[in-house]
């Protein structure tokens, strides 16, 4: 008998076909017979909209009038994915919306098809906002997500005849969304510019223009808790407000710019992952979802109060910053306490230290936000003049704890000389009670090197929290079957909110009957990811071979190039003989990457992984043996089909240069064995699902640090195995660009040269890693055995546990009674 815990639904089959018909007929004015599958997923949507409102309202009302404090997690990024599926599950209204779909005549894929992805995120950091609201909603938390409704997400990414990336404009609100409810009733004014100027002893920032902040409020459902919190997303309109005085002089298209300008605020996200651009406009984009967010948490917690006591503030919400891209809410909640509700200065820092908490998302230096004061000054005068008041203060502090002026020193949150620098990682560690680093690992270097000075003066100041990713959208609806089978497995479906109850399947693993079932779902899961690849994107991916998966962001640290160089030595060593053609196991890599715009060497590894894929996929003599592919434009709707159907995941950035890592947990719990270095929490996947379960090679990030303090010397790598020699051969040969020998020279020289992330160090141990991968898959039964330990042991990551994790550590809060 299997427990079935998951949530009834509120209607019958026949009731919620009735409800969808209402819709037709009175949202969207068609009829049964006319309405498209768009139609139909947008009156569905609407449906299922109404039987959370009422859990919405509730929610909210609750948090308000209860003592729980809330939390509010700002975030210039939410890649939520698909909404409707999601909300379903939630509701437990899968089966019926299945059945009322059909009754209308209609394929509920076809439906739920019609939902276009709102990709307002670039990739792990915008993907664990969208984990955490989730779980935050399922565990009862009362919780905002605060961000911006891009009206251009992440870039379409297309790829030419040369196999080059091409950026389209994602244009995600070209047709209805049902999701987002625009409130412009509880629009916030936000304003730049201007100058401060002193009026009766105090400072008076006179801005010169502004915008209104106008909310796109999207529910967010809990799993089985009944609760359904808020993600509110800014949209940046202008103010009517005409320039008469150039109107007057009847120059029409002058007197709008402001206007026009105004709404560029919210137009787009920036497509550049862990490296900031330093543009005014990103700043201008920082500071206008924050400030409107703060003063949305003052109307929501004080209603219709002219002078709330904010001392009492940190106890109604806690703002956790995810990333830097919010600190600027730490100036400005000073701002707001000191210059509009008339605190002293030390009450001001007293709430504001309270109030927020710092995650830092990245080791890499540069990727840490640092913004010239100059443009802060320009855009933001009474805020740069709060952030050197708070740098002031803050070195005073530290005059009392340490007498090392070098320090001191290096520890500004300004920096000094004729050109100053706000460094705002420093900024937000001085501003707040807690930093956290994402992974042990991560957090271990965050207190060691890159805020070592902070960690050493303020050590209570630092924690880790482990990133992790929810189960139910990334094995519940991603993976149905293998959610069918874990159930089974456990005679339970409490696991889908209570992870840890997948290590009831530790002893599956030595049972014979559920091997050859997990076996089954595995391949089930294949043939499905071949039939998908080959309707969207034209490809055969032959499911009978190994199914191998990279996909994240293109960087040099995640060293997609070490993948493709042992792919191409691979390739040669079938083609020439080296290895046997019987002795070869048959396998099919995906790969799954964009690439920043600007970022030039990503996009040229792009074009070389494109065209080996073509060179490799169009030769004989590796037919039926390897085989690569790209499909075009990685996001969450194809992260749902591939990580299911993939049995070896590629984890292999440079130790020390990942802070977490994310897809590596999804991958984990679906069921793929990992090939990885000792980075981010890599290290913490393979603790938990035992070494023997796990591929490891590669460098550690002492042996990196040793490497480069005696200095890195890639070519010596290169003379020294000639399979790497071979590969970087081939390239320069242009065996990949139809001959041309300057295609892929900027690649190579960097190898040959600098290599900075140690690709070809680390080349001939993840080479020979290879073998015994091959020897343990033509093992199937011990090969699965492992695979279902990596499902069993791995349930730490599912971001219930994360947001737990915070709750203890750092909120100091709690679900609502
Ligand atoms: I900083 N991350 C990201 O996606 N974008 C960023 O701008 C920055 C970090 C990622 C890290 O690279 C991953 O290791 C991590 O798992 C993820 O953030 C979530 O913490």
């Amino acid at each position: 008998m299997t427990e079935q815990t998951a949530p009834k639904s509120p209607v019958t089959t026949e009731q919620f076909t009735d409800e969808i018909k209402e819709q037709l007929k009175y949202a969207q004015g068609v009829t049964v017979e006319q309405a498209t599958d768009a139609d139909i997923y947008v009156a569905a949507s609407l449906a299922v909209r109404r039987h959370l409102v009422d859990s919405w309202a509730t929610t909210q009302k609750d948090m308000v009038n209860g003592n729980t404090k809330a939390v509010g997690y700002l975030s210039a990024e939410f890649l939520m994915g698909k909404q409707l599926r999601n909300a379903l599950l939630n509701l437990g209204m899968l089966n019926e919306f299945d059945d009322a779909v059909k009754a209308l005549g209609h394929d509920p894929q076809l439906v739920v098809d019609s939902e276009y992805e709102p990709g307002l995120g670039n990739g792990g950091l915008g993907r664990l906002a969208a984990c955490f609201i989730d779980s935050l909603a399922s565990l009862g938390v009362p919780a905002f997500g605060y961000g911006i409704q891009y009206k251009y997400g992440i870039f379409k990414q297309e790829f030419d005849a040369e196999g080059k990336q091409v950026e389209r404009p994602d244009y995600w609100l070209a047709n209805e969304e049902p999701w987002g409810h625009i409130d412009y009733n509880r629009s916030q004014k936000v304003s730049f510019g201007g100058e401060v100027v002193e009026e009766n002893g105090k400072k008076v920032w006179k801005p010169a223009w502004s915008v209104r902040a106008v909310p796109v409020d999207y529910m967010v459902p809990g799993y089985q808790s009944g609760r359904v919190n808020t993600l509110r997303l800014w949209s940046a309109k202008s103010y009517d407000e005409f320039d008469l005085l150039t109107f007057n002089k009847s120059d029409y298209l002058n007197a709008v710019k402001p206007q026009v300008e105004a709404e560029n605020i919210s137009k787009i996200l920036y497509p550049e992952d862990s490296t900031p651009q330093g543009k005014q406009l990103r700043l201008e984009q920082q500071y206008f979802f924050v400030a409107a967010s703060i003063h949305d948490a003052i109307r929501v917690f004080y209603p219709g109060q002219d002078k709330p006591d904010l001392t009492t503030f940190p106890n109604k919400i806690t703002f956790q910053l995810n990333d830097t891209h919010p600190v600027i809410g730490i100036p400005e909640l000073m701002r707001v306490l000191i210059d509009e509700y008339g605190y002293d200065w030390d009450t001001a820092w007293d709430i504001t230290t309270k109030t927020f908490n710092y995650t830092c998302h990245t080791l890499l230096p540069e990727a840490l936000e640092v913004w010239p004061a100059r443009l802060i000054g320009e855009l933001l005068p009474r805020h740069l003049e709060i952030i050197n008041e708070i740098n002031d203060h803050f070195l005073e502090e530290l005059k009392g704890l340490t007498r090392d002026k070098e320090r001191i020193n290096r520890m500004r949150i300004v920096t000094e000389g004729n050109d100053p620098q706000v460094r705002m990682a420093y900024l937000a560690t001085a501003g707040g009670s807690h930093v956290n680093g994402v992974a042990e690992l991560h957090s271990q270097l965050l207190k060691d090197v890159t805020l070592r000075d902070f960690s050493d003066l303020f050590p209570k100041k630092f924690t880790n929290v482990t990133n992790g990713v929810t189960p139910r959208r990334f094995i519940r609806l991603a993976n149905p079957r293998l959610s069918a089978l874990i159930t089974e497995g456990l005679g339970t479906d409490k696991w889908l909110s209570d992870l840890d109850l997948l290590q009831g399947l530790v002893p599956l693993a030595d049972d014979p009957e559920f091997v050859k079932k997990f076996a089954e779902v595995k391949h089930a899961n294949k043939v499905a990811f071949a039939n998908f690849a080959k309707d969207r994107y034209g490809f055969e991916a032959n499911p009978d071979t190994m199914f191998n998966t990279m996909v994240k962001r293109l960087h040099e640290y995640k060293r997609q190039s070490l993948k493709i160089l042992a792919l191409i030595a691979r390739y040669a060593a079938i083609k020439n003989g080296t290895i046997n053609v019987d002795d070869v196991l048959p396998r099919t890599v995906f790969f799954g990457a964009k690439a920043a715009p600007g970022y030039y060497m990503a996009k040229l590894t792009i074009q070389l992984i494109n065209n080996v894929a073509r060179v490799v996929n169009n030769d004989p003599d590796v037919k039926g043996k390897l085989a690569v592919h790209f499909p075009a434009n990685y996001n969450v709707r194809l992260a749902q089909h591939l990580i299911p159907a993939t049995e070896l995941d590629e984890q292999i950035s440079q130790a020390g240069k990942e802070a977490s890592g994310t897809g590596n947990m999804k991958f984990a719990l679906n069921g793929a064995l990992t090939v990885g270095t000792l980075d981010g929490a890599n290290v913490e996947i393979r603790e938990k699902v035992g070494a023997d379960n796990f591929f490891l090679f590669g460098l550690t990030v002492d042996e990196v640090e040793d490497l480069y303090e005696k200095g890195y010397d890639p070519a010596k790598y290169y003379e020294a195995d000639p399979r790497l020699k071979m590969a970087i051969d081939m390239i320069s040969a242009g065996t990949f660009s139809d001959g041309d020998r300057n295609t892929y020279a900027p690649l190579v020289a960097d190898w040959l040269t600098k290599d900075y992330f140690m690709t070809l160090a680390d080349f001939t141990a993840y080479a020979d890693i290879q073998y015994q991968i091959e020897d343990l898959y033509r093992d199937q039964d011990a090969w699965n055995r492992k695979a279902i330990l990596n499902v069993a042991n791995t349930g730490y990551f599912s971001s219930d546990r994360s947001i737990e994790d915070y709750l203890e550590r750092i909120w100091h809060t709690g679900p609502l009674a």
